[in-house]
């Protein structure tokens, strides 16, 4: 029966994020590159992302999302990435920590901290996973620094302590980059002494504030795909300090109980 399509199941309509995200590009890429002509994507943010999806997932309805990896709904759900054989949304990516120009001469501590920083999914996890809870980010990521004072202790050894310097860290309020940004402020102002203040901005906002100096680093540059665009704008007003997480992933996610495996399905 018509009625069983996926497509009809669920309004020709794909649940995503905020505009200016290089998921939304990327699935906006994947729209065209599939000819799904008849589907929509349909903007919003992350916050609204999950809560469509944990209210379809309650009542186990249909649901297709813009998801990505590292993220706590994984955990919480038995989810499942749709095949992308045009590999349109990137193989393996890395997030990356990208400092203004200068920011080595003129706080070399910070410089220093930011060039160590790097953890692995499942530490960016372990505080999704509290702030998924209820605890403030805050709280969530300074009890992760706490618990883990060897991870710590190699970002900041023989690095000196700063006294009344400050510092301005730009995000987007992605789960994955309010966890990441939350810890990097914590280890700055309790171990290197450190006073940050938070840019909460959209993507394109964040790579632009590094690139004219308003803020000093962010830890939230996917590469070499999802912030292709934005790495490509500002080359040269940047510098890129390599990967902090390696293990990432992008896509079209649905729930485990849905009877499809590939984006090529969408196509009526
Ligand atoms: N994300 C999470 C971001 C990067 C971090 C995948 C939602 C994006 O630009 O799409």
């Amino acid at each position: 029966s018509t009625s069983a399509f996926v497509g009809d199941q669920v309004g020709y309509s794909i649940i995503g994020i905020d505009p200016g995200s290089g998921l939304m590009n990327a699935t906006e890429k994947a729209i065209k590159a599939y000819n799904l002509t008849s589907w929509k994507l349909i903007e919003g943010s992350s916050t609204a992302m999950t809560i469509a999806l944990d209210r379809a997932y309650q009542e186990g309805k249909p649901i297709i999302v813009t998801g990505w990896s590292p993220h706590w709904m994984f955990a919480k759900y038995d989810l499942k990435y749709l095949a992308d054989p045009k590999n349109v949304f990137g193989g393996d990516e890395e997030i990356h920590t990208i400092a203004r120009l200068h920011l080595q001469a003129d706080q070399p501590s910070a410089y220093q901290f930011l060039d160590n920083f790097q953890w692995k999914p499942a530490d960016m996890e372990q505080v999704m996973a509290k702030t998924q809870e209820g605890q403030k980010p805050e709280e969530a990521a300074s009890q992760w620094v706490e618990t883990n004072p060897d991870k710590v202790n190699a970002w900041v050894s023989g690095i000196p302590k700063v006294e009344g310097k400050r510092l301005k860290l730009a995000y987007v309020a992605w789960d994955s980059e309010i966890a990441s940004t939350h810890v990097v402020k914590y280890v700055l102002e309790s171990k290197l002494g450190y006073q940050v203040d938070m840019l909460q901005v959209e993507a394109g906002p964040m790579w632009a504030g590094i690139a004219s100096g308003d803020a000093d680093a962010m830890v939230a540059g996917w590469l070499p795909t999802t912030h292709q665009d934005y790495d490509e704008k500002f080359k040269g007003k940047f510098e890129d300090l390599g990967p902090n997480l390696i293990g990432t992933k992008l896509g079209l996610v649905v729930p485990t109980y849905m009877n499809i495996t590939s984006i090529e399905e969408l196509v009526k």
